[in-house]
């Protein structure tokens, strides 16, 4: 008898795959690279993270980090931003970046902006108020080991979260109403963007869009406290965050996608360079002078302390590439767009070695190397990457 072998198969796109992605519904950039996913009708299952899967992901893609992806030939990818430039060059169609080169690193910045800057409040309003703490963290430790140990588990969870990316990150008395409001922030961007255009650069979800939608779905319109906020102040922003989880890519076209008004952009370019810009570069700096924390000093607030973080050393480094990769007409471009903010830093050559250059080349095989996997992050989880 002949044997049939099954092949998952995307209809339309001849492409036959058999992805699996590791994910958890709680998960900030397990959501971007879910939507990602439907959108571009790219066929793959889905696993639910627990402790035993992410030991998994840490043995195959080096990081114990949530979503990854196991490509099925004995290729894995990993970190969502990483996966989705891959899987773009895999799957071309759908192209969620726009043709313009300098619109297209306007897209990037504002997702790595989203991804890393938009972390601490979404920290805060997860693990801060008391009713959000207690449910999420029950939830995620009943997820991660088992519902029985979930109020044991759950406390030690809320209190490694507030420890790792608040109080103990540079957070005080001081910063904190400053980074609680960031939230307030974002939502009139998004409100004032998306009351008359469907998405962040007009009819159709660019890389931005992704990025932003990781804090937005699955903590900030997900969670008990911001959820509210969410829903009271931001109509717009939640028929977006429907959109973006629903409907599927259907144009091929690309030229839908429009520079977004400099009016409504204003603020948002204010946060991304007069403080997340200058945060990545204080953190480079840092971590070129082998400071374990530093006082990091912005225009909306300081940090005290705060941890250095390699995994942002090489983000910033990822910036810098993209904008040195552009002519010299797209650099002009994209500076008139700008002004006055002043992409010059950017220019700098790169020459730090954060030693997560070739961990983090994709796809991962069993051949990459991995960064050492310490014992007790297989029991306490692996806060950053
Ligand atoms: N830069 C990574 C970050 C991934 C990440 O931080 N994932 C979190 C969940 S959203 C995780 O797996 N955390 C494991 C832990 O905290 O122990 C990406 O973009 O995918």
């Amino acid at each position: 008898m002949p044997q049939t072998k099954l092949v998952l198969y995307t209809p339309g796109y001849g492409q036959h795959v058999a992805y699996t992605l590791f994910k958890s519904d709680i998960s900030y950039f397990s959501g971007k690279v879910e939507a990602y996913l439907n959108y571009k009708g790219i066929n793959h299952t889905k696993v639910d993270c627990n402790a035993l899967t992410l030991r998994t992901l840490a043995k195959h893609t080096g990081f114990a980090k949530m979503p990854a992806i196991d490509c099925g030939n004995g290729q894995w990818l990993t970190d969502s931003s990483l996966i989705i430039e891959y899987l773009e060059q895999q799957h071309p169609s759908l192209s969620i970046i726009p043709s313009s080169a300098a619109l297209a690193f306007l897209a990037k910045l504002i997702e790595d902006y989203a991804d890393e800057w938009l972390w601490r409040p979404a920290m805060w309003w997860r693990w801060q108020p008391k009713a959000s703490r207690v449910c999420l963290g029950r939830r995620i430790f009943s997820q991660m080991f088992h519902p029985s140990l979930a109020v044991l588990g759950g406390w030690y969870f809320g209190h490694r979260q507030r420890y790792h990316w608040l109080w103990g990150d540079g957070m005080d008395k001081h910063n904190e109403t400053a980074i609680k409001h960031m939230l307030y922030l974002e939502l009139e961007t998004l409100e004032s963007l998306l009351t008359n255009n469907h998405y962040l650069f007009g009819d159709k979800p660019c890389l931005a869009d992704f990025g932003y939608f990781a804090s937005m779905f699955r903590h900030f319109a997900n969670d008990p406290i911001s959820g509210e906020v969410v829903r009271r102040q931001a109509p717009n922003t939640h028929l977006w965050l429907a959109r973006m989880w629903s409907q599927p890519g259907h144009d091929q076209a690309d030229n839908q996608y429009q520079w977004p008004a400099k009016e409504q952009m204003g603020p948002l370019l204010g946060r991304i360079f007069n403080d997340y810009l200058p945060y990545l570069h204080q953190n480079a700096d840092a971590f070129a002078n082998k400071h374990k924390r530093f006082n990091y000093q912005g225009h909306s607030f300081n940090l005290k302390g705060t941890v250095t973080d390699t995994y942002r050393v090489w983000a910033l480094q990822q910036l810098q590439l993209a904008y040195q990769a552009l002519n010299v007409v797209e650099q002009q471009q994209l500076q008139q767009y700008l002004h006055p903010f002043d992409l010059a830093p950017l220019a700098k050559p790169v020459t730090i070695a954060t030693g997560l250059e070739q961990s983090f080349q994709l796809p991962i095989s069993k051949d990459t190397p991995k960064p050492k996997y310490p014992w007790y992050q297989a029991i306490f989880g692996q806060a950053r990457n």
